[in-house]
């Protein structure tokens, strides 16, 4: 659900970079990004972000409550920073 919102918002060049900024950061290769993968994906592409902005993303993205976050759940929050 999550990417098709994802698809209509970015052109597919952006979606494929979206997806191997996804997998570059997935420093454990377990297809989830957790909040210290998080927060190395946004200094990497933005800024420095406090750990707590950080937990309250992943607290508010993560539909399924596991802590981390999956491609949909990442694609919501590059979604909602689009849309910003
Ligand atoms: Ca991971
Ligand atoms: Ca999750």
């Amino acid at each position: 659900m999550a990417s098709t919102q994802a698809k209509l918002l970015f052109t597919p060049d952006e979606f494929t970079n979206l997806q191997k900024l996804f997998e570059s950061h997935d420093a454990n290769k377990n297809g989830r990004i957790n909040a210290k993968e998080l927060r190395q994906l946004i200094i990497d592409t933005h800024q420095d972000a406090p750990s707590d902005e950080i937990e309250k993303a992943i607290a508010t993205f993560d539909t399924d409550g596991d802590g981390e976050l999956n491609f949909d759940e990442f694609m919501s929050i590059m979604t909602h920073l689009k849309a910003l």
